[in-house]
């Protein structure tokens, strides 16, 4: 077994490599790009070498400045993880011209595999089912359209050094074909600089499962069952299972022995993924080999047990597969989902920023984080935004999407977008639910999935205001322990007032909507009310912005993370976004940073809150305004000196009336 690997990656992947090699008594070298330089895998290595600048042209896809790291490092063995350079023959080749293991397939399989068209050849030949179609050279339109006749309408003319889904064309009727096969070529030779194409029998609904295969170089060859990976969007997976719902042995056998088919026709090593594309009946073709370890490898994990990081480096260092087919078995039901750092409700597109508040759920038996990422750390635009991987397991499908919605439910994300609700609505979606799958299910639920942004619930209005007095309180209280005179009544957040308890308003706007909650002290709780509906209320602040909250009786945990003006409210496994809005928080606005602070409405100065001649920070409380029966506060628009109070406790003052002059700091 190697002293010491090198892992060619970064992210999840990275420290998922890491965290087996270390468990197995590996060391293990990190590389990573500048961008990187503070990153998860680099805190985690044994080692780590800086291999360039953040753009992974220039870094992580430097095979050179790779086996450099080998030979700085001795690093005897390189894992490519995913993407970058794990399916590059070149790399590979590169890595056994310097004496490097390569954990991976031999370069010959990475080739056979390599080109779409020619896998098929040989799949064929191995036995591999092929979708009904035509497959082969002979490119006339003449010859063509009679193939698509035979094989029966709908088909699907495929781009043969395509892939991924682009350049396919759907053609229901004869009289369509010769078009659409035109058009096809001519988007083939433009984007691929290759007419040549294949005419399919057209899936409709078709389901994506695929095989984990598993190679050693004593000639062993075994699959360790079947993902489904059917939940996708634009061909990218979101969501993956084992095991395929409603797949049967008799089935899964055979699929089974037609992955295995197929890596023995490649002389496969190491792990491999063979997918499939399945009709709704269970009939199943070929579509492509991947010759990596794939991003949904822990839902095959979480249902065997076993640990494929640990395969691929034995069978890399010569072992034999530590299991025979026998010895390998199922058990429960596993579901992972990516959880990445995009905007479903802008097309997904990518969100860049730091992690102020990053809490995944507690790992267990049954839930289990893949992440590259902690709270603190940037989302850059150089790399995949991917934040993690959220993988539940339990006895049976039922359960495990029980997992994986508390689960999701208590992933907390703030700083930048990220489909964390998306993906719960997706899990709980009942074509989804119910296992009614192919791959057009995100199309097909785009109405229950994109349920436009719906009004927050009462409850995240009322807990956000509840968060919002006891953090008061807190910070009160840390402010009249640092105080000369703590037992100040300034320093009182128990609205304490002369003649009746003090009523306030907090405001906060969500989208659209923009509401007060009307604020009464109660002793240690508060009367709350929103839309005329009083609620008693009291609560507790806890670790990581958690909130116990009571609300007339009601119990309910909620979580209540304060960035900036945001108030980001995690309740009922659903998050939303407040911003917190104090009407006259701006009222200084208006009259400029220099000069008066103007009545924002009529009202009686109930409190001088600074001290006339006093400087203050932007934000202080100068004075307090009572208006429409509730407090409001008027704040210091930015760091400055109150130079004196135009009104005294008790005066009304009209609308616009000038209540302070304030002069800001230079
Ligand atoms: C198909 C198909 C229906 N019928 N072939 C998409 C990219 C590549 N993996 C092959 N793909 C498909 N080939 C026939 N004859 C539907 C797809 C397809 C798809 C396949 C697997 C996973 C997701 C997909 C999303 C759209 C279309």
């Amino acid at each position: 077994m190697f002293d010491t690997i090198l892992i060619a990656n970064r992210g999840e992947i990275a420290c998922r490599v890491i965290k087996t090699a270390r468990r197995m008594g590996i060391r293990t070298v990190a590389v990573y790009s500048e961008a990187d330089a503070g990153a998860r895998h680099v805190r985690l290595a044994d080692e780590a070498v800086c291999i360039g600048p953040a753009a992974a042209r220039e870094s992580y896809l430097v095979a050179d400045r790779i086996v450099a790291a080998c030979k700085q490092t001795g690093a005897q063995a390189v894992h490519p993880g995913y993407g970058f350079l794990s399916e590059n023959e070149e790399f590979a080749e590169t890595l056994a011209a310097n004496g490097i293991v390569f954990v991976g397939p031999p370069v010959s399989a990475i080739r056979a595999m390599g080109l779409k068209s020619e896998s098929k050849k040989l799949m064929e030949k191995a036995g591999v089912p092929l979708t009904p179609g035509y497959h082969g050279d002979d490119q006339d339109p003449a010859h063509l359209r009679a193939q698509a006749d035979a094989i029966g309408y709908p088909v699907l003319i495929k781009a043969s050094a395509g892939g991924g889904g682009k350049g396919m064309r759907a053609v229901w009727k004869g009289e369509d074909f010769a078009d659409a096969l035109a058009s096809c070529q001519r988007e083939a030779l433009s984007s691929f600089g290759d007419a040549h194409v294949l005419v399919e029998k057209y899936l409709q609904r078709p389901r994506h499962i695929e095989i984990q295969v598993f190679g050693d170089t004593q000639g062993n060859c075994v699959y360790l069952f079947e993902r489904d990976c059917s939940v996708q969007r634009r061909h990218q997976k979101v969501l993956e299972e084992a095991p395929a719902p409603g797949m049967t042995p008799e089935r899964r056998a055979a699929m089974g022995k037609a992955a295995v088919d197929a890596a023995r026709a490649v002389g496969y090593v190491g792990a491999g993924t063979v997918e499939f594309i399945a009709n709704q009946d269970g009939s199943f073709y070929f579509m492509e080999m991947n010759t990596r370890l794939q991003v949904e490898h822990p839902v095959t994990e979480m249902i065997t047990g076993l640990d494929l990081v640990e395969w691929q480096l034995r069978v890399a260092a010569g072992e034999a597969l530590p299991l025979t087919q026998e010895q390998l078995s199922i058990r429960g039901h596993a579901l992972e989902a990516r959880i990445y750092a995009e905007d479903p409700d802008k097309g997904f597109l990518p969100s860049t920023g730091r992690l102020l508040h990053l809490s995944p759920p507690e790992e267990s038996l049954h839930v289990r984080v893949d992440t590259g990422v902690e709270q603190g750390d940037e989302i850059t635009p150089h790399y995949d935004p991917m934040i993690a991987k959220l993988i539940v397991w339990d006895e049976t499908r039922e359960r495990a999407l029980a997992r994986m919605l508390q689960a999701l439910a208590r992933y907390r994300v703030v700083g930048v977008s990220n489909n964390v609700g998306f993906l719960s609505r997706l899990v709980a979606c009942p074509a989804f639910a119910s296992a009614d799958l192919d791959t057009g299910l995100i199309e097909r639920e785009q109405g229950f999935l994109f349920p436009g942004d719906a009004e927050p619930p009462a409850e995240a209005w009322l807990a956000a205001a509840l968060a919002e007095l006891l953090r008061e309180r807190e910070d009160a209280g840390e402010a009249a322990a640092r105080d000369a005179d703590p037992f100040s009544p300034w320093h009182g957040r128990d609205g304490w007032r002369l003649n009746s308890a003090a009523r306030r308003a907090l405001v906060f706007r969500s989208g659209e909507a923009e509401k007060a909650v009307a604020v009464a002290y109660e002793g240690e709780g508060f009367l709350l009310e929103l839309e005329g509906r009083g609620v008693r209320a009291h609560g507790a602040l806890g670790a990581a912005s958690t909130l116990r909250a009571d609300f007339a009786g009601k119990r309910i945990n909620a979580t209540v993370v304060v960035a900036g003006e945001k108030r980001h409210v995690f309740l009922h496994g659903r998050a939303f976004v407040l911003a917190a809005v104090d009407p006259l928080y701006h009222a200084g606005e208006g009259g400029g940073a220099e000069g008066g602070l103007t009545a924002p409405m009529p009202g009686k100065v109930i409190a001088l809150v600074a001290a006339e001649g006093s400087t203050v920070e932007k934000g202080a409380p100068l004075l307090i305004l009572e208006a429409m029966k509730m407090e409001h506060t008027i704040a210091a628009p930015c760091k400055g000196t109150v130079k004196a109070f135009r009104f005294g406790v008790g005066d009304q003052v009209a609308d616009g009336a000038e209540l302070v002059e304030f002069e800001a700091a230079r």
